[in-house]
């Protein structure tokens, strides 16, 4: 529930978006004033489609059937690809992350252009919910974090404090309580900007990586995202970090606090953390844990670490380890939040005219993308690689691949998915504690140079379906093939399961260390049926394609991965979706692993009471539809309306169990066809993903991918 659009902040008509300038796919949002330069480079589709400017896209011959509404739907998206052959899109949803940027930005006494300022500011005060404040995210109820961090981030945007609605919001965030009640993360960045005190924040140690490798809570066995988080935060905690002391940080200081910030107990708030906030309490050995650790932090001697050579040691390993990162990467580390805080460290340590800090600062746009709501920061650089694999299969499988007019776009597509492809591994990668990358491909550009193990599934899928087209080249060789076949097979559990990163190397016990209130399922990697099916359904496709390449230890690793997806079907015959929303979208994969082992409605239980599940949550207009709150709370919840792309979920999930009522899916298609415009797009619905159970995420590209695939797929199913 968001309020009236705000009108554009800049010059619509001036933005750009530059594509693989500096690596390849990249985004980069570049603001030209009026005069020779704009009029030399004109807006492109992607750019005026992303901008929500009008496209003049002449409307389509009314679709008889379902596949002609796909061709539709196709011919209206191909014009979005980039010229380097990806669909470039938003990737927005979280509301913990532009904040951690401007603050980064402004302890580093660094500034974004002014048109970037305009429109980051409007995104928010577009993003701010009817109830005064933000969430988590932009499909959430404020909260303390999302309020506090963003009311900032305006600030230090150059809003005054009661310009617009900022004396509602601060008035909102008083009635909350205050800042002092924000959970740790957001007392971390606040006390890098100066308005926190390191003492209110529970102590985060960079001792931990002083650990041996044996030591089962190790931090090097911790879930990639949380590892790389942690870093950067022990060590700007090892040094007590403070920005400089600005005028603007001392008015905040009075600004976020009901009483007055000199009389505030902050040895007393490490633990208070407001309970709107809260998705994942503190576990009582977590809190026994941080008041022993309190005391060490108390010692005489800590406050001077270098009198301390374990502190001194601590900080020294936890800047190498995030330099790792750094280099590893291009600058761009694993996601938002660490690309935020180890800018911040690279800063502290060795200044603002040094080269890391310089390359750092090159790969801040690479986050920030301009949608029509304004400019937000990204859940990772891009979603390019995850988007375009599915694209690929969804085209060669429909047989659109094959017509005159989609060739050239297929070609687009393959050639960039070859020049995607990692061909190594990384820089550090024992060093970094990294799997294997060789042969994969990452969920956004081959600089991030993170496997996932779906990522490099879909990926591998993508390549073989676009290089069995009769017509396209054959760049990706069997070899390069077998390379990524390697890496997945050295990604699958002892019990067949896939987990996201790496290989599981922990426990779930290690969630009794999970600092962070708002997130569950951080600590480690865990296992999910999304990732699983990616990895087997590309191993058995690739061992049909090339039999002579370890086929025994493939068909041991489907075997399990299926024995595992047995494992974790749900009482009620679905699958709990933990990277998109939510049942629908992890029984549509399942399902896909299953149809591979042979089952489907015909002979198989497990099938049959998935299909009937699926059935149930079909809604009076023939559409499926859930909320993000499905992952929160695991149980199904039912959105108010249907939404086109669970539909196509549920339509290409029924279609995997063959399931036998084809009213059911002719229902489906009709409203996925009732719900596309005249021009053959479809408008952006609620959102699609989520991560760590608690944080939606929005998946643009969806609406076209998914229900360009569902329809084509009907189309065959119906009238065979
Ligand atoms: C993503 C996005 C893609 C997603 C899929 C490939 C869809 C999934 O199947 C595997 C996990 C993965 C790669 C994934 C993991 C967590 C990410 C990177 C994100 C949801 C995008 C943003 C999120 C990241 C953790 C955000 C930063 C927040 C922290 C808690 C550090």
């Amino acid at each position: 529930m968001v309020r009236e659009p705000l009108p554009p902040a800049t010059d619509l008509l001036g933005w750009r978006l530059k594509v693989s300038e500096d690596s390849h796919g990249q985004h980069k949002w570049i603001y030209l004033p009026p005069g020779p330069a704009r009029e030399a480079w004109p807006q492109t589709k992607v750019d005026k489609y992303s901008l929500g400017l009008e496209l003049d896209s002449p409307d389509q011959p009314e679709p008889k059937t379902p596949l002609d509404a796909a061709r539709n739907g196709l011919k209206f998206y191909k014009e979005l690809q980039s010229e380097d052959g990806h669909f470039a899109t938003e990737y927005g949803g979280p509301l913990f992350l532009l904040p951690g940027l401007i603050i980064a930005l402004q302890v580093t006494g660094q500034t974004l252009t002014v048109e970037e300022s305009l429109e980051i500011r409007r995104y928010l005060l577009n993003k701010r919910r009817k109830e005064g404040g933000w969430g988590l995210h932009t499909a959430a109820p404020p909260t303390v974090f999302g309020t506090v961090m963003n009311y900032v981030a305006l600030r230090l945007l150059g809003m005054g404090p009661d310009e617009g609605p900022m004396t509602e919001i601060r008035a909102l965030i008083h009635k909350m309580g205050g800042a002092t009640g924000i959970p740790t993360w957001g007392k971390i960045w606040l006390s890098v900007l100066g308005c926190y005190e390191w003492d209110g924040v529970n102590p985060t140690p960079p001792e931990l990586w002083l650990l041996p490798d044996w030591v089962p809570f190790a931090p090097w066995r911790w879930w990639i995202h949380v590892r790389q988080t942690f870093t950067p935060m022990s060590y700007l905690y090892g040094i007590k970090f403070v920005g400089p002391f600005t005028p603007l940080v001392f008015t905040l200081r009075q600004e976020l606090y009901t009483q007055p910030y000199e009389s505030i107990n902050w040895r007393a708030q490490r633990n208070n953390i407001n309970p709107l906030d809260i998705y994942n309490p503190h576990h009582p050995i977590f809190d026994a844990l941080n008041h022993v650790l309190a005391i060490y932090e108390r010692l005489p001697w800590t406050p001077f670490s270098s009198c301390l050579p374990l502190r001194e040691m601590g900080n020294r390993r936890a800047y190498q380890m995030l330099t790792y990162e750094d280099e590893n990467t291009g600058y761009q580390t694993i996601g938002p939040v660490s690309k935020a805080f180890n800018m911040v460290c690279r800063y502290a340590k060795e200044g603002a005219e040094s080269d890391a800090f310089k390359q750092h600062m090159s790969r801040v746009r690479d986050f920030l993308w301009l949608g029509p709501d304004g400019m937000m920061m990204t859940g990772t650089n891009g979603s390019q690689v995850w988007d375009l694999a599915f694209l690929s299969q969804a085209v060669v499988e429909t047989g659109l691949a094959d017509e005159e007019d989609n060739k050239g776009m297929v070609q687009g597509m393959l050639d960039w998915m070859d020049k995607a492809q990692l061909r190594g591994d990384p820089k550090w990668k024992e060093e970094g504690y990294r799997h294997t990358t060789k042969g994969a491909w990452c969920f956004s550009t081959p600089e991030q140079s993170y496997v996932v193990s779906d990522c490099a599934a879909e990926g591998l899928k993508a390549v073989m379906a676009l290089q069995s087209l009769a017509y396209t080249p054959k760049p990706i060789t069997l070899d390069r093939m077998r390379d990524c076949i390697d890496t997945i097979l050295s990604l699958q559990n002892p019990n067949g399961g896939y987990a996201s990163y790496e290989l599981q190397r922990a426990g779930e016990a290690m969630e009794i260390l999970n600092a962070a209130e708002v997130f569950g399922r951080i600590m480690v990697d865990y296992l999910y049926p999304e990732c699983t099916t990616s990895a087997l359904s590309a191993l058995r496709y690739f061992s049909k394609l090339d039999p002579t390449h370890r086929s025994e230890e493939i068909k041991t690793a489907v075997d399990k991965a299926i024995r595992w997806i047995h494992s974790v079907q749900r009482p009620d015959g679905s699958w709990y979706g933990s990277w998109g929303v939510c049942f629908t979208y992890a029984t549509m994969f399942a399902l896909e692993s299953l149809a591979i082992a042979g089952e489907t409605c015909a002979n198989s239980e497990r099938v049959r009471r998935a299909c009937d599940f699926l059935v149930s949550k079909q809604m009076a207009d023939g559409g499926w539809g859930e909320t993000y709150m499905s992952c929160v709370t695991q149980e199904y919840c039912c959105h108010e309306q249907s939404q086109v792309v669970m539909t196509s979920w549920a339509i290409l999930a029924l279609i995997y169990g063959q399931y036998p009522d084809k009213t059911v899916i002719e229902d489906g298609c009709r409203l996925v066809m009732s719900r596309q415009k005249r021009d053959g797009r479809w408008e952006q619905e609620d959102t699609e993903g989520i991560f760590n159970k608690n944080c939606a995420i929005d998946y643009p590209a969806y609406k076209f991918i998914f229900c360009i695939w569902a329809l084509g797929r009907a189309d065959k199913y119906l009238n065979a």
